[in-house]
């Protein structure tokens, strides 16, 4: 094994085509090399309003699309961060060791709570210090994610090496981040400028993992584009954030690099072009959709699994937790 790899999703929602090709996909792959150990963040996705049957829903739809996209529960660790009191405790300990500067420089929390910042939760603030804690709790030294956590990760490491230097130990690993090739940023189908995002209002901005083959369908064509055909470089795809969007995710689905796609697509136009990304991404998410189905109607199943993952995830953090108290001298 290379290192322990940790990672998670919150349950805001409906995983989309974002959360697949930026993170998921990857960590499936990981899993042949690396210890795995993958979250279903519960507590942060709390840090914005949800009623208990979105939260208690969004948490077994994720953990049936994480099983349903190839994470192996017996192999890896899959499981749910309210069930290992760990997360929370260090992330105390870490608000006592994150300034209050290097959070106010956090721009997920700007753009989430918008102008109207008085009435954000203090959760969302410190979200930074429970994800830290949920890296760390674990000493893991991989952690693969989408472009938008890059600074949230960053944190992480500072957080690490505060920890490290206040109490004179190199307790904590430094996580390194893994970002993954041309799909680590998927854009909205409705903006090209901005990211792909279980909580936009709009569904049609997002192909959601649960979506049928009509709506996946639908939801290209009806993607926002441009009346020019697909040019023959890259370059020129510069000011056309749609087309760009749309060829990078051509090319994740595919496999291939976006100049190859420019090969086969170049001087067609979008009539041409959408639907056959259409079948390819029907083809791609077909099989996983299929699969979530059937695990959304077993959710014992899934409670099961993600009960058997916190036993084994609080087992590691514990210790870890547990060193920590001691290096920080309460009295155990
Ligand atoms: N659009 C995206 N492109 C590539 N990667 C993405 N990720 C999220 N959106 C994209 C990656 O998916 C993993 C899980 O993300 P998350 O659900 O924990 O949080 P998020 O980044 O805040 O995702 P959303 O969909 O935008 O959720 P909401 O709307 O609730 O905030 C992460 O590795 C992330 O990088």
């Amino acid at each position: 094994m290379k290192g322990r790899i940790f990672s998670g999703v919150q349950p805001t929602g409906n995983l989309h085509l974002g959360n697949y090709l930026g993170a998921i996909r990857n960590w499936v792959n990981l899993q042949r090399d690396f210890e795995c150990i993958y979250c279903v963040v519960d507590l942060h996705a709390i840090t914005v309003p949800r009623t208990s049957e979105q939260l208690t829903n969004d948490t077994l739809e994720v953990a049936a699309g994480l099983i349903a996209s190839g994470i192996n529960p017996d192999s890896s660790i899959l499981f749910n961060q309210s069930q290992v009191s760990s997360h929370s405790e260090l992330a105390w300990i870490f608000n006592c060791t994150a300034k209050l500067g290097w959070l106010n420089r956090m721009t997920q929390f700007k753009e989430k709570a918008g102008r109207n910042k008085e009435n954000a939760s203090v959760g969302l603030y410190v979200y930074p210090t429970l994800m830290a804690s949920d890296i760390l709790a674990y000493k893991a030294t991989h952690v693969p994610v989408g472009e938008d956590q890059k600074q949230h990760l960053e944190l992480t490491r500072d957080i690490a090496l505060a920890f490290n230097s206040s109490y004179n130990k190199s307790f904590f690993p430094i996580p390194e981040p893994q970002i993954f090739g041309t799909a680590s940023r998927v854009m909205s189908l409705r903006d090209g400028k901005s990211k792909m995002s279980k909580s936009d209002i709009s569904d049609y901005s997002r192909i959601n993992l649960k979506d049928t083959s009509t709506e996946i369908s639908l939801k290209f064509k009806k993607a926002k584009s441009d009346s020019n055909p697909l040019p023959f470089s890259i370059k020129e795809l510069e000011e056309r954030p749609e087309a760009r969007n749309l060829v990078g995710v051509y090319a994740a689905l595919s496999s291939k690099n976006e100049e190859d796609i420019l090969r086969e697509f170049g001087g067609k136009g979008f009539g041409i072009f959408k639907p056959a990304l259409a079948d390819l991404a029907v083809s791609v998410l077909e099989p996983i959709n299929n699969e979530l189905r059937k695990l959304m109607n077993d959710k014992s199943y899934l409670i099961k699994v993600l009960k058997e993952g916190s036993n084994k995830a609080s087992s590691i953090s514990q210790t870890v937790l547990s060193d920590v108290y001691n290096i920080i001298g309460c009295v155990r």
